[in-house]
């Protein structure tokens, strides 16, 4: 802790006994004196030199953050002992064997990397070159008009968190008093995003307990009463925390409604491939925006479908008007967007990392390697369904209740909403030694087909037994 130091030089060492009585800290009396915070030393020359520290903290003001919902529970867990738990909390992919996988195709392009020696100078603000192209083709699809007629601007972002912020800040300087609407409920950091960077948001409604399923006349009917020109934050698929997509129909009445509304479609694709295990099928929502002509936002991350959590390697992609009146305009209009998504970016993180653009750069733009990441993601979906079907059969076959567990089956990506509550998902915690957010999700991308049985007993434990 840091001390406040109060020096006080005096004839007579009992001068200033009656302020040190009123000093809750250290008081040192002597000749030559070293503060315990190390920035104050005095000499005395023939007189009594006092320094007192006072253990206040300037910081002292600043109260204690409650803990994150979902990297809090990584923390928690890791201080357990117990050899049950089973960390279910964060959406990161284990193998069998609950271990972090780093992709094949990942170490190949990290070897071709070394082998040609590339240097560690700065980015260009806004990325990678070869990084913004790739990334952007394999969102949109490489023949899509939006990009052959340059529509889109394209930025490396910070992961999926910092291409979220850093569009949140274009919204704040650029539509002032614009509202975001975001799915009730969403992935939590979602509202973090907005509130730092002080954009207005509310809830369209998305889950029906009831049916858990999605309350698509809800959604319908909350995008239409949202005020025309609002952001619509939707996930391109494997919704968090829910797993309930809209089928292709409804996304198309979704677009119907937000074109209607003049509204600007705001995409979070954070699974791209994890959801059906095909990279294309998992782009098809934000396609059909885009073949609609429609302007719309995309932030996209790497962490999960490249394995790349830690590189922070994502982008943000601004699609512009698409009308043949205004291609002129388009074109201005996305030289100015990227100007001024470089002027956002500059003085909060100045230009982002390279490994991972790198990385993506390789694998995306090799057609070998491109073809066995596809097979290594399928590879990977496909342990989750595999885990998904267990769990339901471990459920389906332990719980005599007669309860109908095939939502499980119905939810894709990475995670199942379990519908449990908070109480339960602390039992799940406290007793089983099982860490899931306290919202009832839990990620399967870290249970092994081995632990289902287990998960299955906690599961209808908590819900039984606890209400
Ligand atoms: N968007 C959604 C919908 C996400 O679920 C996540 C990650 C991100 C964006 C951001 O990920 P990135 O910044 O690493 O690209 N959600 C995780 C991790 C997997 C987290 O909360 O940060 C989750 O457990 O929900």
């Amino acid at each position: 802790m840091a001390s406040t130091m109060l020096s006080i030089a005096s004839a007579t060492p009992s001068a200033s006994l009656s302020m040190h009585e009123k000093l809750k800290g250290k008081v040192k009396l002597g000749s030559t004196t070293n503060s315990t915070a190390g920035f104050i030393k005095t000499k005395s020359f023939g007189r009594v030199s006092m320094v007192a520290a006072v253990n206040v903290s300037r910081f002292e003001g600043v109260t204690m953050a409650p803990p994150d919902p979902i990297l809090g529970v990584s923390e928690a867990f890791k201080a357990d002992t117990d050899e049950k738990k089973l960390n279910l909390g964060v959406g990161a992919y284990r193998t069998e064997e609950l271990q972090p996988y780093v992709l094949d195709v990942v170490k190949k392009a990290e070897n071709l990397m070394l082998e040609r020696g590339e240097n560690k100078e700065y980015l260009p603000i806004e990325g990678l070159a070869a990084f913004n192209k790739v990334t952007a083709e394999l969102l949109f699809g490489a023949d899509n008009s939006v990009l052959k007629e340059q529509r889109v601007a394209t930025v490396q972002g910070l992961s999926g968190t910092g291409s979220l912020r850093l569009a949140a800040a274009l919204i704040e300087r650029y539509f002032p008093g614009a509202k975001v609407l975001i799915s009730s409920p969403t992935w939590g950091n979602h509202k973090n995003i907005f509130n730092d960077a002080r954009v207005p948001w509310s809830e369209y409604r998305y889950y029906d307990p009831k049916t858990v399923g999605l309350d698509f006349e809800g959604m319908i009917a909350d995008i239409k009463a949202a005020p025309g020109g609002s952001f619509i934050l939707l996930h391109g698929c494997a919704h968090n925390p829910t797993g309930i997509d809209p089928t292709p129909e409804q996304w198309e009445k979704i677009a119907d409604v937000i074109q209607e509304k003049n509204h600007i479609p705001f995409f979070d694709v954070a699974y791209q491939g994890f959801a059906s295990g095909s990279l294309d099928n998992d782009a098809s929502s934000v396609r059909l925006f885009a073949t609609r002509g429609m302007e719309l936002l995309v932030a996209q991350s790497y962490s999960k479908n490249l394995g790349l959590y830690a590189e922070r390697i994502g982008a943000m992609n601004v699609v512009c008007s698409s009308s043949d009146l205004a291609a002129r305009c388009c074109e201005v209009a996305v030289i100015q967007v990227k100007s001024q998504l470089k002027r956002l970016a500059r003085p909060m993180y100045s230009n982002p990392p390279v490994h991972g653009a790198r990385i993506v750069a390789n694998v995306v733009g090799n057609p070998a390697l491109f073809d066995e990441w596809k097979a290594e993601m399928e590879m990977m979906a496909g342990r989750i369904k595999n885990v998904r079907q267990k769990l339901f059969d471990s459920l389906s076959a332990k719980d005599k209740s007669g309860k109908d567990w095939s939502f499980i089956l119905r939810q894709i990506g990475m995670f199942s909403f379990t519908g449990l509550n908070k109480a339960q998902s602390d039992n799940m915690t406290n007793k089983w030694h099982v860490y899931m957010t306290k919202d009832g999700r839990i990620s399967l991308a870290g249970l092994s087909l081995a632990k289902c049985e287990y998960l299955a007993d906690a599961i209808i434990d908590s819900y039984h037994n606890v209400s």
